[in-house]
């Protein structure tokens, strides 16, 4: 298949799954080209099948928002009629989604049918807001396929948008041959937490440093925040006032995930809202536990008190109790992170999920 394939390319968990998804496809055969404003971090151009088309958005006086929809649309049209594409697949709605719209009603000579696939903040905030919804909304009803990564995801579109249109949750995957513990890299130094997001609010961040503070008084642990974003600053702060700075590492953006997290013993993923948890899930296929919070669909990944904890959200004690008793009970780590591995093993395998979206992508183009 053809495949032209939409994301924000910047860090961020659409992104990541959009991306590794090109690349699985592009190995499996199929010829995927990204477009957007620019190269999606993960995206190794080299790989043979990926092709990367930039939108470019010139911008004009009399535009305070320079149109990138518009932009993206003709973008869209344009590789779709040349590289005669077969459907377009999306990540993220807004305002991927419209784009994808258009392109298909412009495409000329061919049909274009297009994929759309929610992530969860397209959903849960930005798809909320009363600007967005109705658009969020239509364009939903107008996607050729639709797919979530998570039970929770689909129950709360359907819910929400009032939408009467099958919506399939293929879940989000991990490559366990990249994403694989390593114990002997966990076996020197001290015991160390790690964090990965976006550093939103969404995220709370602040929660990683107040937690690791309340750890630091019974463990000699450190905390490892990978990442960046709005709430690094405010983070970094509450680290010197609590007096843990010391043993905090701010990272800043990370490219190779797969190698900093089987050095980790726990990961601490305490999220106001999570529409599955990318993070954990890379965490778990290495063989580190997660304590994370009990919101959205992060409990159809963790199985509590299995191959992680779940604590509530904001309960500061609570994480804390369950981080420390991971770095101090051996046979409840080593315990937990054999469930966690076999987890990400049978569950969310790439070689498990990328023929869901083969299987998808068929469905679609039989129309
Ligand atoms: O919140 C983020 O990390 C960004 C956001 C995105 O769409 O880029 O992530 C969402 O998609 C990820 C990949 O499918 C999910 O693992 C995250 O749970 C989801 N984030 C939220 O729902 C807050």
């Amino acid at each position: 298949m053809r495949i032209g394939i939409t994301c924000y390319p910047t860090y961020g968990g659409s992104g990541i799954v959009a991306t590794e998804l090109g690349m699985e496809l592009a190995h499996r055969g199929h010829e995927v080209h990204f477009i957007s404003y620019a190269n999606p971090i993960r995206l190794d151009p080299d790989t043979p099948g990926i092709y990367y088309h930039e939108v470019e958005v010139s911008t004009y006086p009399l535009f305070q928002y320079p149109p990138y929809c518009l932009a993206l649309a003709s973008r869209m049209t344009e590789v779709a009629e040349r590289h005669r594409l077969d459907l377009l697949h999306v990540h993220y709605a807004i305002p991927h989604s419209i784009a994808a719209l258009l392109a298909k009603q412009m495409t000329t000579g061919r049909r274009l049918p297009f994929v759309t696939t929610l992530h969860g903040t397209d959903i849960t905030l930005v798809g909320a807001d009363r600007s967005y919804f109705p658009i969020t909304k239509f364009s939903i009803e107008q996607s050729d396929g639709v797919t979530t990564i998570s039970e929770y995801m689909q129950k709360r579109t359907l819910e929400f948008f009032g939408i009467d249109k099958p919506i399939e949750v293929i879940h989000n995957f991990v490559n366990c041959s990249l994403y694989r513990p390593e114990p002997e890299a966990q076996s020197r130094g001290r015991k160390r937490i790690v964090h990965i997001s976006n550093f939103r609010p969404v995220k709370r961040v602040l929660d990683c440093i107040h937690v690791f503070a309340k750890v630091r008084e019974q463990v000699d642990a450190e905390l490892h925040m990978a990442g960046d974003g709005p709430d690094r600053g405010p983070a970094e702060w509450l680290a010197q006032q609590l007096g843990v700075e010391e043993h905090v590492r701010f990272l800043g953006k990370q490219d190779h995930i797969y190698r900093l997290l089987p050095r980790m013993h726990a990961l601490h993923l305490p999220s106001e809202m999570e529409a599955f948890g990318l993070a954990a899930l890379e965490a778990m296929a290495c063989g580190v536990p997660p304590v994370a919070t009990r919101a959205g669909g992060v409990p159809d990944l963790i199985q509590d008190g299995v191959d992680g904890f779940l604590e509530p959200v904001g309960d500061i004690d609570g994480q804390a109790k369950r981080l420390v008793s991971l770095l101090t009970d051996p046979a409840l780590h080593s315990s937990m992170s054999r469930a966690a591995r076999e987890t990400a093993m049978k569950r969310f395998c790439t070689d498990l999920i990328i023929p869901q979206y083969e299987q998808h992508y068929r469905r679609v183009l039989a129309g």
